[in-house]
């Protein structure tokens, strides 16, 4: 998939600013700050599934542990966490999705909450700031 290590790096970061794309707005929603839109919601809600799969190969592509890169050494020391705390990400976003079936911004809260959860315990393990 990739010529390089760079290339592998910049694929990972380009899946993660569209994770951050649709994660922001869903996010808006369920603060208040921009109006329920329910299939606007599903629509992030499923990009957001798909794109939770994506990640992993722009890290084990080899060399790219080093380079332009926030990812922490532990991606790499402790590759069986990692790939637990991404297939977390997968179920969480999946799940999320699920709820979005609802329309019900009642049922979604919970599950982007779960989701947003398991962002931040995953950055502060295994990226730098
Ligand atoms: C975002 C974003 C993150 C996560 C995290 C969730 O919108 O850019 O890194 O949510 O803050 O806890």
């Amino acid at each position: 998939a990739f010529d390089d290590k760079d290339e592998a790096i910049a694929y990972r970061q380009s899946v993660f600013s569209l994770v951050a794309t649709h994660f922001g707005e869903m996010g808006a929603m369920v603060k208040g700050d921009k109006a329920f839109d329910a299939a606007a919601f599903q629509y992030r809600a499923d990009s957001l599934a798909a794109l939770s799969k994506m990640p992993l190969e722009g890290f084990l592509y080899p060399g790219a542990d080093q380079g332009d890169t926030k990812a922490k050494a532990a991606v790499w020391e402790n590759t069986d966490e990692f790939k637990k705390r991404l297939a977390k990400f997968q179920s969480d976003a999946a799940d999320l999705a699920k709820s979005a079936q609802s329309g019900d911004l009642g049922s979604i809260k919970p599950a982007f909450m779960k989701a947003a959860k398991n962002c931040k315990a995953c950055h502060s393990d295994f990226k730098n700031r």
